[in-house]
């Protein structure tokens, strides 16, 4: 299985992947053989079936409900309201922002497609029928479904639970010094602005979420199967909630089909699950459909952005300075660190040297689903990173400079870091200017647009677009940052067996990123073990050690940091019982290749494998030095990690239709130290792909009653292999400092980076008309409209 072995790399070489590089995933034999495990694969011994009713509107009161003829349904064990929940004082959950959500409705429905009642029957399909004989009276209610209107004297309170409550405003945050960047616009040469919406999308993972709850009543413990990116953070939860003690609780999140930040929270369909099987003392199992998933669980972005950029005449840029109005839906249910509502949304200031800037975000509730999850999306750094690359095009529009011309005269320089932003980040290391031009050769820059302006000359539309995005991922710091109280750290452990063979359990959940191989493959190279010989174990509570999850790209900043110190630390316990057996001194041995030697004398060594039959056999160990080759660690980072990356979108737009074609894509990403090259490759695909879905297909809209019109993969488009182009990766390697392998994310640098570009090439390709701006997405009856009435190109 072994692609790439580089045998005996060369120390301090920065490009060369960590521990066997680009080895084919090990997970992946259980999965091509159809062998995964995941939520819905598992059944238990009379475990019977849930279903959720769903409300049919946006805002009503719920005036009565009569669940008996679903009760009298065949096969129907159990139906359960919002009231029955009041009993069990589980009828409203705290939120990741809190807030509370209803887990089923009690007064009033807030958005179409929440929760109002559960019911438990023999099978799935049983459960579905009784659904439809569970009579509800709501009385309808006028709707906010336009966030421009939330706060509108006068709009419907939706909130009107919480005491006191008279608006729908939920939080205002600032970020950044206000006075001194309204001086820096004040007398700037230029200054620019743009509305911009980042629409509200969804994750759309290929598995919809699901659980099983299996309560035991005799014990009173409980077995959760969930689809969770972060079983720990589950776990503690749910025994504050649940009131349930937290060493009675296993959860267990298996294989996952997909997370993309839509199985960071916890929806009522889990809770609901658990209520079921305490109710009923049998397994219950709950999976949504795809209309479930995309009506009710969480959406990302949904930011109206008003934008400003000040530079001086020549193309030195000042300030930025942004507004945003950011729709929640019904519940702030929001994922992200308590210190920051808006998220990372404060790296706006992107990738540019700036003497000010400010930013000020508005939370408002409407009567919509809840979620504003951090989708591919280290917590809103996508909808930064949008806005400041728009920003920075519209303003080389202006002063008529050349996009990637007005970039390489702005970014930081590779001098300048450790780089201090102006809004309080502190980047780890870059070197922008050089994969900015990489990116530039690998896309023959100059010769693309000497083609764009011969098409141009006869009226065809071709459009170059750049992007060059930093990321903030790894969260994080326990002194910055926690979400809901827990600190944002993770755990490893590592026990190597008498004959060499090792287990590493780490406290993040793959849901498709490779963490069994990439995480082997550090622990292969710190200690000199084959991958192949050592088990990574995730994704179960029993068998983990407690850590926040897997989103925003922190595995590999948080987790793969934790994994690289435990084996340092077996290392180093080796060297002592190596010594021991080499009737030496510790300071006397010298570590290569997975071996512990005599200074001086290398046929005088011991391999690890050795080592660790000598620390369980027979060895007389020295004082303090325990029988085993076992360790474990909790990592708080330093500081989070700062991926970049310079991204270059060319599209053609057929003037007669308004369709866009992405017709070449150049992606140059810098994550630091590489583990593995193919999986990095792999995700970058896939995070490209989303953003050709984000940019030109999908939003979810709502009409004037609050109807969801993406309901459906018929509406809500998911981009395929046909949308695409054949993608062209290159890469630059700026390690972290702080990281112990220097390895910074890369799970989510093409979704944020991504976007921005393939809007800038369509806005490019437009220029022509003279239009500045486009909204997501370019859709082609977008693009078609948008160049009718304007004079054709000449
Ligand atoms: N890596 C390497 N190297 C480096 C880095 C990294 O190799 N330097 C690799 C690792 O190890 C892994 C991967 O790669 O395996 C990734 O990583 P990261 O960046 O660390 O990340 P993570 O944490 O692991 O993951 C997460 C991400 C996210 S976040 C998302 S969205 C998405 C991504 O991931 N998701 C997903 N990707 C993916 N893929 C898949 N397949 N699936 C999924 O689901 Mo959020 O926040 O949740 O929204």
């Amino acid at each position: 299985i072994i692609e790439e072995h580089p045998a005996n790399p060369a120390a301090g070489d920065a490009d060369r992947p960590i521990g066997y590089g680009r080895l084919q995933r090990k997970e992946d034999p259980r999965f091509v053989r159809g062998k995964g495990n995941y939520v819905d694969d598992i059944v238990l011994p009379g475990m019977l079936h849930g279903a959720i009713l769903r409300a049919p509107v946006a805002h009503a009161r719920l005036v009565s409900i009569d669940t008996s003829k679903a009760l009298a349904h065949p096969g129907v064990k159990a139906v359960i309201t919002g009231q029955d929940l009041l009993g069990l004082k589980l009828a409203w959950a705290p939120t990741l922002s809190a807030d509370v959500q209803a887990v089923l409705v009690t007064d009033k429905v807030r958005f179409q497609g929440q929760e109002v009642a559960f019911v438990v029957a023999d099978d799935r399909y049983s459960a579905r029928d009784a659904l439809e004989l569970i009579e509800v009276d709501y009385d309808v209610l006028p709707p906010v479904v336009d966030v421009r209107k939330a706060l509108d004297p006068g709009a419907p309170v939706i909130r009107d639970e919480i005491e006191g409550r008279t608006d729908n405003h939920i939080f205002d945050w600032e970020a950044g010094d206000k006075a001194e960047c309204d001086a820096v616009f004040a007398s700037a040469d230029v200054v620019v602005s743009q509305e911009m919406v980042y629409p509200r999308v969804h994750p759309a993972p290929m598995e919809t979420c699901g659980a099983v709850a299996d309560y035991e009543p005799i014990d009173g413990t409980l077995t959760l199967y969930e689809t969770s990116q972060a079983p720990h953070a589950h776990r503690t939860l749910f025994a504050i909630v649940a009131g349930i003690p937290e060493h009675k609780i296993r959860i267990v999140s298996p294989d996952i089909g997909g997370g993309f930040g839509n199985k960071v929270g916890i929806y009522p369909g889990y809770i609901l699950a658990v209520v079921g099987s305490i109710v009923t003392g049998k397994p219950v199992k709950w999976m949504e459909d795809r209309s479930e998933n995309l009506m009710s669980t969480s959406f990302a972005r949904d930011y109206i952005m008003q934008g400003e950029i000040a530079a001086t005449k020549d193309g030195k840029i000042l300030a930025l300075r942004t507004n945003v109005l950011a729709d929640h839906g019904a519940f702030n249910a929001t994922a992200q660190p308590t210190k920051y509502p808006a998220g990372f949304f404060h790296i706006f200031t992107g990738s540019y040297d700036l003497q000010a800037a400010h930013c000020k975000v508005t939370g408002v509730y409407t009567n919509k689903a809840p979620g504003g999850v951090a989708y591919a999306c280290s917590f809103r750094v996508t909808e930064a990173v949008y806005l400041v690359e728009r920003m920075v095009d519209i303003l080389a529009r202006k002063l008529e400079m050349d996009p990637a011309e007005l970039r390489l005269k702005n970014l930081i320089k590779p001098e300048q870091f450790p780089y201090k932003n102006k809004t309080g980040w502190e980047y780890d290391s870059g070197d922008y200017a050089t994969a900015l031009r990489k990116s530039m050769d690998m896309a023959g820059y100059d010769e693309l647009r000497r083609e764009q302006k011969e098409k141009r000359a006869r009226g065809e539309l071709m459009g170059i677009g750049i992007s060059f995005f930093t990321e903030t991922v790894g969260a994080g710091p326990r002194k910055h940052m926690d979400i809901v109280g827990l600190g944002m750290n993770d755990g490893a452990e590592l026990r190597v067996h008498p004959t060499g063979k090792a287990v590493v359990r780490i406290s993040v959940q793959s849901q498709g990123q490779g963490h069994e191989t990439t995480f082997a493959q550090i622990v292969a190279e710190e200690l000199g073990i084959p991958p192949e010989d050592i088990d990574v174990v995730h994704g179960d509570t029993d068998q983990t050690p407690f850590g926040l999850g897997t989103y925003g790209s922190r595995s590999t900043p948080v987790s793969g940091a934790a994994v690289a110190l435990v084996a340092r630390k077996v290392r180093e316990k080796a060297k002592f019982i190596a010594a021991a057996m080499l009737e030496t001194r510790p300071e006397d041995l010298e570590w290569e290749k997975g071996r512990w030697f005599v200074k001086g004398d290398p046929s005088a060594g011991k391999t690890i494998a050795e080592i660790s039959m000598g620390a369980h056999g027979t060895v007389a160990l020295p004082e303090g030095i325990d029988g085993n080759l076992d360790a474990e660690v909790t990592y708080d980072p330093p500081n989070l990690t700062f991926p970049f990356g310079a991204y270059i979108c060319v599209v053609d737009v057929d003037p007669g239709t308004g369709h866009v074609k992405v017709r070449r894509f150049i992606a140059v990403d810098d994550c630091g130290t590489r583990i593995n090259p193919m999986i990095i490759e792999g995700q970058v695909h896939g995070g490209l792909t989303d953003g050709v879905g984000m940019a030109l297909m999908q939003f979810i809209e709502f009409d004037a009653e609050g109807n969801n019109l993406g309901g459906t993969f018929m509406d809500y488009l998911i981009p395929t292999a046909l949308e695409v182009p054949n993608w062209e990766t290159g890469f630059t390697v700026t390690p972290s400092p702080h990281h112990p392998i220097g390895a910074k994310g890369i799970g989510e640098s093409a979704t944020v980076g991504s976007p921005p570009a393939i809007v800038n090439a369509v806005v490019d390709a437009l220029a022509p008309f003279g239009i500045q701006h486009m909204d997501m997405p370019c859709t082609p009856a977008r693009v078609w409209a948008a160049m009718q009435g304007r004079p054709r190109p000449p």
